[in-house]
């Protein structure tokens, strides 16, 4: 078991393969996620026209974030950008044939990024000036465009002479999207704000960007691990999830820290600066299976960052469960279900709340974020066996995380029941079944099962829940702390020791000890 717990680097290049011989542009979740790009020509100039360009992300849960995108092409005669507004070429380029008049960029290939917030006024458009941020549509469509206008000059002046622009390129940051030829499209239309009148482009053309993670980078960037109320195993991310090629310049723990965060913060360098961990991955997603109740039942998810040089703002969490069709409650996250094709209705969209989670901060204390839903069981399809209570697939910022082995998942324990019976014929008590209060298993050491029907309160007070539950416990000790003592049943011969430990998530996981 030892060996499938910590898969080897072969066995999680293998999987690694698995995983992503199925990445294509192509998102089985958001089939119709891409970004579109339209050109609104407004109006024709002497020598070209003034465009207004408008990108609107329609991915459902793929956001771009901080420091934002950048869009390039290739122009297709010798065009100029006289001016721009709402967004900048990065390079002016040899500008040195013009005398009077100098154009904002003579690039060939221009490459265009948005502006910062809180330029002047003279310098915005709507939709403009976010630093290069747009939303993914799933969590706020109204934030989830971008608009830049353009003056082209020794273009063509008439929709029969204008050529469109070609090689079209755009990073959000980093790579991963590939784009489409431009093609002109009927012209939008605009509303006046009374909607009275309507008015249209002179000329239309768009450009559809998708996305692909095999584009975007060769290794998975995040991972997913696992654990359960059923048993006492957390399934940790598959090693080297993330590929281990950084391992020489990651940071062994948070006291060692702060000398060589000095250090790059004085060099500058942007790249991630891991925590250094078995699976080397920025961002871990763990799924804790909590509790069981008699038509319910709750996971905890917690988001952990590992990357001492990363907020992610406005970060998203995809999941795939069967069960996500009949989610009752969500604590501390928003929540909605993606219905990529509404008969399974199994995809769900977790992102924070303003102003409270919604940044992931940097690895640390702070760096993480939690949440813990309820799901209202499905008396068909609803068991703890064979992993069914863990996640089918979980998706970060939009990219695919590296689940752990199916055969490494904590699973319900088959002999529970006869050991538990044979051991304390007078505690019968068994996790699911309906007069459950409390029970455990009698091992070396053996997972306490906090019964839910006993359990009602929001907190983690295991004490007050074993009391409740009627454990034989006699102490309680606290992992690191002083044992404070609780005898609950004067019956019991055997002395007990119970255990409090914090489990990798925080997560509060008790053990008996025999
Ligand atoms: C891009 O996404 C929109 C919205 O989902 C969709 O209507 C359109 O067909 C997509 N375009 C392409 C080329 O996939
Ligand atoms: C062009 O892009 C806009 C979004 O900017 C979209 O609403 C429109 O449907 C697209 N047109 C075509 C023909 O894809
Ligand atoms: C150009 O504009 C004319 C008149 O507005 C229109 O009839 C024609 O279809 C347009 N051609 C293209 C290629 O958009
Ligand atoms: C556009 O890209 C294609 C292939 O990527 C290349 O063959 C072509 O030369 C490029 N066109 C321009 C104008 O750069
Ligand atoms: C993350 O945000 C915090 C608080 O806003 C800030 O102090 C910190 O410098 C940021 N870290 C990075 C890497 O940008
Ligand atoms: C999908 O599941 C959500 C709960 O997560 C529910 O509110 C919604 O009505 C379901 N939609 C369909 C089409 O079944
Ligand atoms: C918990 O699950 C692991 C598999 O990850 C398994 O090896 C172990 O036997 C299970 N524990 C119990 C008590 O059944
Ligand atoms: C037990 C329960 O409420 N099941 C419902 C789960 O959601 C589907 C549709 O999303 C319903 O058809 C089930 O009745």
């Amino acid at each position: 078991m030892a060996s499938s717990k910590h898969a080897s680097p072969v066995i999680a290049a293998a999987l690694f393969v698995i995983m992503f011989s199925h990445a294509a542009a192509y998102d089985p979740l958001d089939p119709n996620g891409n970004i579109t790009i339209k050109w609104d020509v407004m109006s024709w100039t002497p020598d070209g026209y003034v465009a207004v360009v408008t990108m609107t992300n329609f991915q459902m849960y793929r956001h771009i974030m901080s420091p934002g995108w950048t869009l390039g092409w290739v122009w297709a005669k010798k065009e100029v950008i006289w001016s721009m507004v709402g967004a900048q070429a990065t390079e002016q380029g040899d500008c040195s044939k013009f005398k009077s008049d100098i154009p904002h960029c003579c690039k060939k290939n221009p490459t265009v990024v948005d502006l910062l917030p809180g330029v002047p006024y003279n310098q915005q458009i709507a939709n403009c000036c976010k630093g290069g941020v747009v939303s993914s549509w799933g969590q706020d469509p109204s934030a989830a465009v971008s608009s830049f206008q353009v003056s082209v000059g020794r273009s063509g002046t008439s929709n029969k002479t204008v050529k469109l622009p070609k090689n079209f390129t755009l990073t959000g940051p980093g790579p991963g999207y590939t784009c489409s030829q431009a093609k002109i499209v009927p012209s939008t239309v605009f509303i006046s704000a009374d909607g009275r009148r309507r008015t249209q482009a002179w000329m239309t053309w768009n450009v559809t960007c998708t996305y692909s993670q095999l584009l975007a980078s060769q290794y998975p960037k995040c991972c997913v691990s696992l654990s359960s109320f059923y048993n006492s195993t957390i399934t940790p991310c598959p090693t080297c999830a993330c590929g281990c090629q950084d391992k020489n310049r990651c940071v062994e723990s948070d006291s060692k820290l702060s000398s060589v965060v000095k250090l790059h913060k004085q060099t500058k360098d942007n790249a991630p600066l891991l925590q250094c961990t078995k699976h080397m991955c920025p961002i871990r997603v763990h799924w804790h299976v909590k509790l069981n109740y008699k038509e319910y039942w709750r996971a905890k998810i917690a988001i952990t960052n590992f990357d001492y040089h990363l907020n992610y703002t406005q970060w998203t969490l995809v999941v795939e469960h069967p069960n996500l069709n009949n989610v009752t409650q969500v604590f501390s996250f928003n929540y909605k279900p993606i219905a990529p094709y509404k008969s399974k209705n199994d995809t769900g969209l977790f992102y924070g709340l303003k102003f409270y989670n919604d940044v992931l901060m940097e690895a640390g204390p702070d760096g993480n974020v939690q949440s813990e839903i309820i799901l209202k069981k499905d008396v068909d399809s609803f068991t703890f066996k064979e992993g069914w209570a863990f996640p089918r697939k979980v998706y970060f910022n939009g990219d695919e995380c590296m689940m752990p082995p199916p055969d490494s998942y904590p699973y319900l324990p088959s002999s529970a029941h006869s050991t538990l019976l044979t051991i304390l014929p007078s505690l019968a008590f068994f996790w699911h079944q309906e007069r459950v209060r409390s029970s455990f298993r009698q091992q070396n050491r053996g997972m306490i099962y906090r019964s839910s029907k006993e359990y009602t309160g929001e907190d983690d007070d295991v004490e007050d829940n074993w009391q409740r539950a009627n454990i034989p416990a006699v102490r309680l000790v606290q992992h690191g702390k002083k044992p404070s003592s609780r005898i609950v049943d004067s019956n019991i011969k055997k002395i007990w020791r119970i255990m409090i430990q914090s489990g990798n998530d925080g997560e509060i996981e008790a053990r008996l000890v025999h």
